[in-house]
């Protein structure tokens, strides 16, 4: 869809937000594979995510300020843990946690009433379902079986990709990550592609596989890197196609909360690379990785601010 294109071309600034049941454990989002626990101990973590304090309105309100567009939030993440109403399993936000509430609906709802377009990440890779099966290179330790129904995985994947497009209202895009972790697997991503523009045909795809982008797929990222570069280590293979691009950091080093990263980014140096990613007419997506009561933790709070108060002094509006 040319018209979303463009818009999202011009949109230059978004925030990412890396959320999930992990967050309790203030590691990051990979803590599942990094210390090899397994799914049986996991499935313990849900039960301690009661996020009282958050505030979709608030996250909304201060992206906006800081001059972001669009929000692109993790509905579920390697853990396969679902932050939606997923009807196709019970691994989800309503029926594994005391909060039971719907976090991408509480999202859609504060975006509509702000004027902020919702991008949905969603990962292929899932450490946590059974018909995940072969592995990929990562998530073998997590004490799954040693079969499982490749078919399935793809239904259920197609399966929540329709609840999140059907439930949630105009979604900016979908925004592919994982695959990378089975590239020679069969994905079938025709399939998908397709089914997503069947559901909202303005809705964009873009997947963090590093590469030159697959047919089908209407935005490119580049993870922890400018376009072209690699400096990050992960954008070897990325040739820069002829989509909109768009440069994802995070605001200290992990994209989960982590108690332990310290390593924040001064607002000058995000700044910077906002106009950096800008000379390359690409965007520029900005993570944050709430705390597991709901809150953008102070530094990360502070740092938006100030990154606000440039570009509404020098920002176009
Ligand atoms: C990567 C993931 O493995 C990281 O956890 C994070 O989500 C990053 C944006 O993409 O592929």
């Amino acid at each position: 869809n040319l018209e979303n294109r463009e818009w999202y071309q011009d949109a230059k600034f978004g925030m990412f937000i890396h959320w999930g049941v992990y967050s309790v454990l203030g590691v990051h989002e990979w803590v599942m594979e990094t210390q090899s626990i397994n799914k049986d101990t996991y499935e313990k973590i849900p039960a301690f995510f009661n996020p009282t304090e958050f505030d979709a309105e608030e996250w909304i309100l201060m992206a906006k300020s800081a001059g972001m567009k669009y929000i692109t939030i993790t509905t579920k993440h390697h853990d396969g843990f679902a932050m939606f109403d997923s009807k196709l399993t019970d691994w989800d936000i309503m029926d594994r946690t005391v909060y039971k509430k719907d976090i991408i609906k509480q999202m859609a709802e504060a975006c509509k009433k702000h004027g902020i377009k919702l991008y949905l990440y969603y990962s292929q890779l899932d450490w946590h379902h059974n018909d995940y099966y072969p592995r990929g290179d990562t998530g073998q330790k997590t004490g799954r079986p040693d079969n499982g129904n490749w078919e399935n995985y793809l239904d259920y994947m197609n399966g929540q990709l329709t609840e999140l497009l059907t439930n949630y209202g105009e979604i900016g895009g979908i925004w592919f990550d994982g695959w990378w972790d089975k590239k020679e697997t069969d994905w079938q991503l025709r399939k998908t592609y397709d089914l997503i523009h069947e559901l909202q045909p303005q809705a964009m795809i873009g997947s963090n596989h590093h590469q030159a982008p697959n047919p089908g797929e209407d935005f490119q990222m580049f993870e922890k890197d400018l376009p072209g570069e690699n400096k990050g280590g992960y954008s070897g293979d990325s040739e820069v196609g002829n989509l909109p691009l768009e440069a994802a950091e995070t605001m200290a080093h992990r994209w989960g909360f982590s108690l332990q990263d310290k390593a924040y980014k001064s607002s000058k140096e995000l700044i910077q690379y906002l106009v950096k990613a800008a000379g390359y007419n690409s965007n520029f997506l900005l993570n944050v990785g709430p705390m597991p009561n709901g809150k953008i933790q102070p530094e990360f709070v502070k740092t938006l601010k100030v990154i606000g108060d440039w570009t509404e002094k020098y920002g176009e509006t």
